[in-house]
């Protein structure tokens, strides 16, 4: 089937500015959210035991004498102590997304809700998006910024939104085709799901007219957009955020792929050691840190993402000269250290697309009988390999099993089991279960 090309579009002028200029941009933004966060008690504090004046603020220099913003922060000041306007001024909350505990609640002015939707029209822009297309959102609607922030991008960029929300997966792809939609927007593992769904039933591809997908909420891996781009002939676009920051639209990719742009001009990036908390050279992965530029409810400074990524500061052949991150290969906290080794889900399923015979679903048990780890990937197989001989089985697993070492350095054990019996995940997927941690 032939693949849909992305014209190449830069929705903002400010995607584009010569590095000199967006510095200039970015001081003279950081001078008015310092001024903003006065408000904010935790931030009035920072700066008053820094003994930073916070007129004194011009740089990014001048930041990095503050303090970083931690989730934690966040979680001591829930649910609005973080806010530095008047309730009255809030237009909109959301939530980021976290299965224990309460949610750290975050919100918008309706300045912010424009901001945020232009972000996001940027990233879809560079993806292909054209307002003559139709999208599907089958992102959570609700306190999860996923849904709205994806809908009222799609709507700037001037394009049609069926808000189809997550699930029901039969549902989806009759509306897809039905709709004949251009673009799906999604997590990637929900995105997979779809695809199992569709090669499944007798549903032809051509049946289809989807032409671009952007995927986000979550860490997947370029073996994992082959995947998905073989199976359903289309373009995918990965695109990052976290609700802490905004939302979606904190970066995305462009037409090149090689990177996501991450939009400077509203967020200043940097990137470091999560342990000695110094910065690391571009091309290094780190830790990203953001400190908002344009938020007026929820502004924040040096906030601890946990992601890791590395930074390349390079212009794009896109045309734009905005910092790119790459994927981000796991969280320092999401990190599994096993047997001292430390390990991320995405390595092992990097290594399990790469390994014919096993379906990209998998669940990584860690337990520590006699005071020992042991890990345990579940891979399911495909029907093909499901009905193979006990021998042809035993080398499946030794292929998995030299796969996982040669990309972690660890040796695990391999469990087959059979096709469909793993959970499926219509948001974010679940991949580890650590019983170490009690
Ligand atoms: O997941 C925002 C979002 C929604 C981004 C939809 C893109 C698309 P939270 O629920 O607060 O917000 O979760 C944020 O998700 O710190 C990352 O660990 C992870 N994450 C988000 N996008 C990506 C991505 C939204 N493209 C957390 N690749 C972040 C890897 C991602 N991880």
């Amino acid at each position: 089937m032939k693949k849909f090309v992305v014209e190449n579009r830069i929705w903002d002028k400010e995607e584009s500015l010569p590095r000199a200029e967006l510095a200039a941009l970015q001081g003279a933004k950081l001078k008015e959210t310092v001024a903003r966060v006065q408000n904010v008690p935790l931030y009035k504090e920072a700066f008053s035991k820094s003994g930073i004046a916070p007129e004194k603020i011009n740089s990014l220099d001048d930041l990095k004498r503050l303090p970083f913003t931690t989730k934690a922060d966040l979680r001591g000041h829930y649910p609005l102590g973080m806010l530095a306007v008047d309730r009255s001024e809030v237009a909109r909350y959301h939530a980021s997304s976290g299965t224990t505990g309460k949610p750290t609640m975050v919100a918008y002015t309706q300045n912010d809700l424009k901001t945020w939707a232009n972000l996001c029209a940027r990233f879809l822009t560079g993806g292909g998006l054209l307002p003559e297309h139709s999208v599907q959102i089958a992102f959570g609607y609700g306190l999860f910024t996923g849904g709205f922030g994806l809908h009222y991008g799609v709507e700037r960029v001037g394009a049609s939104v069926i808000p189809a929300a997550a699930g029901n997966t039969p549902k989806q792809i009759m509306l897809m085709m039905d709709m004949q939609v251009d673009a799906l927007v999604c997590t990637p593992s929900y995105a997979l799901s779809i695809s199992e769904f569709i090669l499944q039933s007798d549903i032809s591809r051509s049946a289809l007219n989807l032409k671009h997908a952007h995927f986000g909420g979550e860490p997947w891996t370029e073996d994992m957009r082959v995947r998905i781009e073989d199976e359903m002939g289309i373009l995918c676009f990965n695109n990052y955020g976290l609700s802490e920051v905004i939302g979606p639209g904190v970066s995305g990719e462009c037409a090149v792929r090689d990177g996501m742009h991450i939009s400077e001009d509203a967020f200043i990036v940097e990137c470091i050691n999560p342990e000695t908390l110094e910065p690391v050279a571009p091309g290094e992965e780190g830790e990203l840190v953001f400190t908002s530029l344009c938020k007026e409810a929820m502004p924040i400074i040096r906030y601890r993402t946990r992601d890791i990524a590395s930074l390349n500061l390079e212009p794009c052949a896109c045309g734009r000269t905005t910092a790119r991150m790459s994927r981000v290969t796991g969280r320092s906290d999401d990190m599994l250290i096993i047997k001292g080794v430390n390990v991320y889900p995405s390595q092992v399923e990097q290594a399990l697309l790469r390994v014919e015979g096993t379906a990209p679903h998998y669940l990584i048990e860690v337990d520590r009988p006699d005071r020992k780890d042991v890990a345990t990937v579940k891979v399911e197989m495909t029907e093909k390999s499901f009905s193979s001989s006990m021998k042809e089985l035993q080398e499946l697993k030794d292929k998995i099993d030299r796969a996982i070492q040669g990309i972690t350095g660890l040796r695990m054990n391999v469990e087959l089991v059979s096709p469909n019996s793993l959970e499926r995940f219509i948001g974010k997927a679940q991949r580890v279960v650590d019983r170490r941690r009690g």
